[in-house]
Parts: structure tokens; sequence; C-alpha cells
């Protein structure tokens, strides 16, 4: 009954997500009253903010240990093996590529020494896998590595491990609430599958387990690919995933925390689409972590049932420090209210913060109520994203906040907000950049591309804004309505309303003449040749790179800087 044991805790885990109000947030009622404009007030002085550079990345890619120990080899044929599949046999010592071991059924995985290799052969397929690796001998120069290799009969796909019964296909780091530390530990090539079963996980990494490196896998049909659980005390550090293929589970990609935590260059790819549930997501990062990345990732379709997205995509909740999202490609066809993009928010009832919050050169495409979506995110730098949105439906490309903090969360203020591109072709209502009372002060908001379509409803507007006075800087942005109609904020009609107001003095309306973004051109929304926007950003308070990683010169409006 270890496993009923082990499995205990998840129930609780399940219970404080479900708590969680994920899908709450902004519900598709705005809209403007359309009443006549505040009589322009005597614009207060902007203060002159120190230029805020483009951070660095907050984490390096750490390169993975080259394996030193010994190899074992491992060879099964079970169901759809490869034709030519040899099984090998537990007698054999498995030391020998060509007299393999057939599993792991008496091999002493957490006895063996640090650096040892178990290997299983490409085209090989076994049954009722699952792998309990706690070994302390492993170190982070000397893990113990789970791969693949080449058996001389001719399999060359990803060895396939079909879990079984357990829950977990590989579990690291000891049981729920360990707090030996352990790791490292490398599992890669390999394609892990589960059997649909509730509660199962592909990868489950305990507390306390340092330097894992999760690469090159192809992790399906469990309810959560990978989960993780950092605990109190000495978490979990050091985890990478990177250039995985996570797809069709049936709750999530990836859930749970852990220190200096890298995502980078995995695809996710339809999970959460039984229930499409607005508590499940791709990626759910919750509890607590530092020094996280999420970069060049793929989603695409997460959360969809009957062709819609209703759940989430990338959503963040709990106490992150120094978190970097960036490069991300997010697609959905249609979209649902409860389909959030990037939505990285204080949802629990405990004091929460999304601190050192850096969100940028993300491209969004046809999310939900809203495609950025942060509370609690204090500083947080939004820049060189593009958000499209074809949707005839309420949408806010970028919103702050997202909700009321509660008792404990941190209060939003200082955002930099810049040289984003949204493209919103038929919104029924909504703005393309929308921070309320709640986003507190100090705020930036310069350099962004905004262009309605001509379809677009005229409840919409390019802004909601507090009080010019909550503002270190408002200008320098294009606010253009394909259709005519539409209005530059919820509180001024035009922009020269706005400017009356001190807003936007070096702001612009006219057509940014943009490439039309689409998925053939990766949706750029670069700028043509005699593009207005082109040298009319913000000097000294632009994103010091564009989309692209190019340096900015004579800065342009948008994610795009005209080569
Ligand atoms: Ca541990
Ligand atoms: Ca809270
Ligand atoms: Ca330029």
């Amino acid at each position: 009954m270890k496993n009923f044991r082990v499995r205990l805790p998840w129930v609780v885990l399940t219970a404080a997500v479900l708590v969680a109000g994920c899908s709450g947030g902004t519900s598709s009622s705005y809209g403007n009253s359309g009443s006549s404009n505040p009589a322009p007030s005597t614009p207060t002085p902007s203060p002159s903010p120190a230029p805020a550079p483009t951070p660095p990345p907050a984490s390096g890619q750490p390169p993975t240990p080259t394996p030193s120990g010994q190899a074992y080899y491992f060879s099964d044929c079970q169901d759809d093996a490869h034709p030519d599949c040899v099984p090998g046999n537990n007698v054999n010592p498995g030391t020998d590529p060509a007299a393999p071991k057939r599993d792991l059924a008496g091999f002493n995985l957490n006895g063996l020494p640090a650096g040892s290799q178990v290997l299983f052969a490409r085209g090989g397929t076994w049954t009722n896998f699952s792998a309990f690796v706690y070994n302390l001998n492993a170190t982070a120069s000397e893990p113990i590595f789970f791969d693949s290799y080449s058996p001389p009969w001719g399999g060359s796909a990803r060895p396939r491990l079909r879990a079984g019964a357990t829950f977990y296909g590989f579990q690291f780091g000891g049981t729920y609430g360990n707090t030996v530390v352990d790791g490292g530990y490398v599992v890669r090539n390999l394609k892990l599958e589960g059997v649909g079963a509730a509660g199962s996980w592909g990868v489950f990494i305990g507390s306390a387990t340092r330097s894992i490196f999760i690469e090159h896998m192809e992790i399906t049909n469990f309810a959560i690919a990978i989960h993780m659980q950092n605990g109190s005390g000495d978490g979990n550090r050091g985890v990478t995933i990177r250039h995985n293929d996570i797809a069709l589970n049936t709750s999530m990609g990836i859930l749970g925390d852990a220190l200096d935590l890298v995502i980078e260059g995995n695809t996710f790819r339809n999970n959460n689409y039984v229930t499409g549930s607005g508590f499940e997501h791709a990626i759910y990062l919750g509890g607590h972590g530092t020094n996280g990345v999420v970069r060049g990732n793929v989603f695409v379709d997460n959360s969809v049932v009957g062709g819609v997205c209703t759940g989430g995509n990338l959503t963040v909740h709990g106490q992150w420090d120094g978190l970097l999202i960036e490069n991300n490609l997010i697609t959905q066809a249609a979209s649902d209210g409860g389909c959030y993009g990037i939505s990285i928010n204080s949802a629990y009832d405990t004091a929460e913060w999304f601190r050192n919050l850096v969100v940028r050169g993300n491209t969004i495409v046809n999310l939900g109520n809203c495609s950025i979506c942060l509370t609690s995110a204090p500083g947080a730098i939004v820049e060189n994203n593009v958000i499209v949105n074809t949707q005839n439906r309420y949408h806010a490309a970028i919103l702050i906040p997202d909700r009321t903090p509660q008792a404990g969360d941190d209060l939003d203020s200082g955002a930099i907000v810049r040289n984003n591109s949204i493209y919103l072709t038929q919104p029924s209502a909504g703005d393309a950049i929308r921070l309320t009372a709640g986003a507190g002060s100090n705020l930036q908001v310069v350099s962004n591309l905004i262009y309605f379509g001509a379809g677009a409803s005229s409840t919409h507007s390019c802004f909601a804004h507090p009080a010019y006075a909550n503002f270190a800087a408002f200008d320098n942005n294009l606010c253009h309505h394909a259709g005519g109609n539409g209005r530059w904020s919820a509180s001024y009609a035009t922009l020269a309303n706005a400017q009356a107001a001190g807003f936007d003095i070096d702001g612009l309306s006219s057509d940014p003449l943009t490439v039309v973004p689409s998925n053939t051109n990766d949706w750029s929304m670069a700028l043509a040749a005699g593009s207005p926007a082109i040298g009319a950003a913000h000097p000294t308070l632009s994103a010091t790179q564009d989309k692209l990683s190019v340096p900015r010169t004579d800065p342009d409006i948008g994610a795009f800087e005209r080569q």
C-alpha cells in the first residue's frame, strides 16, 4: 500500500489547487460608458524616471553533465516494439549492449554509484514501468542517467516506457515530504506514456531534490506529465525541463515549483483536453520559487474541448521572486473567457507576490479575457510582446491588475509596459492595455503599438488607465482604429483629448503600417517602410532591444525595430 500512502498528499494539493480560483478575473461585461470627457486638467509634470534597461536573463542554461560511470543496458519488446526487437535477460549483468538486461525488476537503482547510466534500447517497449529513484550516491556533477541506446537489432524510436498501475513513471527524490537532499538525475530521450489514469504522473519530483534534467522526452497520457513539490525548508533546486514534447495529458503538462527552475524549448500540445477546466493549465507554477525561467516554449491548443479553449495555458500563483517569461508562443483557434494566456495572479488565501517579474518577447494569439494578466506583480516589466486576437469577443491584451489582491498579497505599482505590439481585429469590447486604479503608481506605459481592425465594435479602447499622476511616463504610444470607431481610452475619446490631460504628448494615431500578423509569418508585426512608428518611440524609456533581440537605435514604437 506504499503507493496509496504516497498518493494522499496529492489529494490535499488538489484541494488547494481547486480553491485557488484560477479562472476568476475580468468579466466580459466591460464596456465604455460613452459619457463625455472630463474637463481637461492641468497636466501633472511627469517625473523623469531613470531608464530601465532590459534585464539580462535571470538564469543561465545549465549544461547537462556528461556521463562518466558504468552503463547498464535494458531491452524489452512488449506491445508495439520494433519487429526485430530482441529482449534482454535479467540474469545478464547488463553491462554489454549485446547482452542486455530486460527490465528493472531486481535491479538496485538506488545502490548505483554516482555517474551510472541506465540505458533503454531504442525501438523497445516496456509495460508496467515505474522507477522509484532515490539514490544518495548521485551528485550534481555525477548524476544517475536514464537514457537510450541504439541496439544491435536496429531500433531507432525513443524507448517506450508504458506506465502501469503505479501512479508515476519516474519518482525522484523520495516520497512526499522527504527532507533528505538527493540528486542529480538526468532523464532524456525516452517516451514516457501513461494509461490515462486519474491522478497519474509521468515524473514526480519530491521535495529536497537537486540537479534534475528532463530533456528530449515525450511525455503523454498521464494526468500530469511533470509534477514537482518544492515543500518547505530545503526545496527542490535546479530543475531543468527542456526540449520535451508534452502532449495529451488529461490535466496538466507541468504542475509545481522549484528553485532555479528552467522550462525551455518544450512543446505543450492538447493538454487538459478532457474537461478544459479553468483550474488546469499547460504549465501551472504554484507554491514558491526563485530565479525561474520559462523560455521559448510552444503552447498549442491546450485546455481545448470542442474546439474552444476554456482553461489555462501558463498560470502562476503563490510566491515567486525573479521569474523571466520570454519568447514563448501561445496559440488558440478560439477561446472563451476562462482561457487565459500568461496569467500571473494572486489566487490563494495566503500571501502572494511576483517580484522581479519580466514578461517579454512572447507571442500570444486568440486567448480569452486577457493575454497577459498580472496581479501582485510590483515593478513588472512587460515588453516586446506581440498579442493578436481575431475573435469577436471582449479582450484585454495586457491587464494589471487582473483581480483585487487579498490580505497579505503584494499591491501592484511601478509596472513598465513598453514596446508591445497589439493587433485586435474585431473585439466586441475591451482595451488593449488596461491598467485600473489597482495598478498603483509610478507606472510607465511607453512605445506601445496598438492596432484595431475595421471590424472592431465601437466599445473598445486602446487604454484604460488611472489618473495621470499615477504615471512616471505615459508617452510615445501609437493607437490606431482602422474602422474609425472606438476610443483612445475609457476616459478620453481621442488622442487630442488625452494629450490635453498630459497623456501621450508624443503619441500617434495614424496607421502604423505593420505587416499583417499570421501563422505564416510567425505573427510578425514588423514595420513597413514609411511607418510613422519608425523612430517615434520614447528615446530613453523604450526597451533596449526589440523582440528579435535587435538593439534599438532611434527607437521604433512596438515590438519590432525596423531594419
Ligand atoms: Ca529528496
Ligand atoms: Ca493571496
Ligand atoms: Ca529605429
